[in-house]
């Protein structure tokens, strides 16, 4: 460990001085990195699967696939593995929260019915740890949703059902921002679309526009809580025709000022939501980012550092658009060990993060005195400077292991931990 940390801290100091060469401050660097929350979904601990006992399999079209023991079984087994996940990743974070997690007991607690109380267990841990939280209404994996339709619905009992809980999970999360000094995001998601070659496509629209405008009536303190709303281009079972498309959204945020999300899996393979980011930021006032990977289709990876995730970063942190966009995780792989998968999707979107932040100056000063070539130089160079050693002293600075020697921990943990569980 203490050899380690003095070869870690020589590289660091020889990259340092290559950064400073390149009038790059990675002291300044790595206090930008650490002013960076990440949103932790909590959905990637358990698949998808929700503390509401109810026998419901996932809905909504989307999909987990594998079945590596030690998934956690109950809202504290959960909070375990994220603390563990936590102590693994550089910084303060925050977590993301789904409705169907709440701490309901034996009681059958449908979702129109959900109140702060079935949440205060997730405040107190959250308060505890001093960190924020974000939450989610959970418009799948229920009877009422079962024939793909929620607050489309062309049934009103249906729709009414939806809007109350959307109502619900806003002041649920207006009572959760409140009690921890941090605004909760909250995002509407829904599964509404059809298999098959849609007659009429406008009906749906117009009632989901509808419904939204009930959702959102009651003004909400911003310091608690902020409304978001994610569009999709296609899911499983709605594979011709999503209600809640992305020229939907971000019509809807943009008339109505509300957090447009975009998700990285949810638009044509071939689309990176990277460039989307300064067209919609001169619309609506702030964006939530689904960092995922699609493997061919929305098939929500864990986050590799991939191009799509680099040019991502870079766009946040050129155009100084940090300020306004909320960064959530949306991923669920359980063919691998969920408490690493978390550890890799985060510490990769942050490690993205430091990438943009140690940026050479010269690329864009290329850029504006139209020199193409030096540009397209100078960004390939960029790939191969010593990000590596700030990385590792990012870590050793905040306490986490640097390199891959959190896996260690993750593997010692599976052994005494999670091995023991069903
Ligand atoms: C589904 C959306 C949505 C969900 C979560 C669980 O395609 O991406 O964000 O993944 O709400
Ligand atoms: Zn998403």
């Amino acid at each position: 460990m203490a050899r380690a940390s003095k070869s870690i801290s020589q590289s660091y100091s020889t990259a340092k001085a290559r950064y400073a060469e390149m009038g790059i401050n990675t002291e300044a660097a790595m206090d930008a990195l650490s002013k960076i929350p990440i949103s932790l979904h909590c959905w990637q601990g358990d698949d998808v699967g929700g503390f509401e006992n109810s026998g419901e399999s996932l809905g909504g079209g989307i999909a987990v696939t594998g079945n590596y023991p030690g998934k956690a079984r109950t809202p504290d087994e959960l909070r375990a593995d994220i603390d563990m996940a936590l102590s693994l990743i550089p910084g303060k974070h925050r977590l993301n929260l789904h409705a169907f997690y709440g701490e309901f007991g034996s009681k059958k607690v449908d979702r129109n019915e959900i109140r702060p109380e079935h949440f205060s267990g997730w405040i107190d841990w959250a308060k505890a740890n001093h960190i924020g939280m974000d939450f989610n209404p959970t418009c799948f994996s229920h009877p009422k949703a079962a024939d793909g339709f929620t607050l489309s619905h062309p049934k009103k009992t249906i729709r009414d059902f939806w809007i109350e809980h959307c109502v619900a999970s806003r002041e649920i999360a207006a009572v959760i921002g409140k009690a921890l000094g941090s605004p909760a995001v909250t995002n509407v998601w829904i599964p509404d679309g059809s298999k098959d070659t849609p007659v009429d496509r406008l009906a749906p629209r117009q009632r989901l526009s509808n419904s939204l405008d009930k959702v959102f009536t009651k003004k909400l303190n911003p310091k608690h809580q902020l409304d978001s709303v994610e569009c999709k281009l296609f899911g499983i079972g709605s594979e011709s025709y999503v209600v809640g498309s992305h020229e939907f959204y971000m019509g809807y945020a943009i008339k109505n000022q509300k957090i447009l999300c975009l998700d990285a899996g949810h638009f044509h393979p071939t689309e990176n939501i990277a460039d989307k980011l300064s067209s919609v930021l001169l619309y609506v006032p702030s964006v939530l980012l689904h960092v995922s990977r699609g493997v061919r289709w929305d098939s929500d990876h864990v986050v590799t550092l991939n191009d799509a995730l680099h040019e991502i970063a870079s766009e946040l942190v050129r155009n100084q658009l940090l300020s306004r966009t909320h960064i959530g995780l949306d991923f669920f792989d359980a063919s691998i060990n969920r408490i690493a998968a978390w550890t890799i999707g985060t510490r990769n979107t942050l490690k993205a993060l430091l990438i943009a932040l140690l940026e050479p100056p010269a690329l864009r000063e290329a850029e504006k005195s139209g020199d193409f070539t030096s540009r397209l130089a100078l960004m390939e160079d960029a790939k191969s400077l010593p990000w590596g050693a700030v990385w590792d002293a990012y870590c050793e600075s905040r306490n986490v292991p640097a390199g891959i020697r959190w896996l260690t921990e993750v593997k010692r943990h599976e052994a005494s931990v999670l091995g023991r569980r069903g």
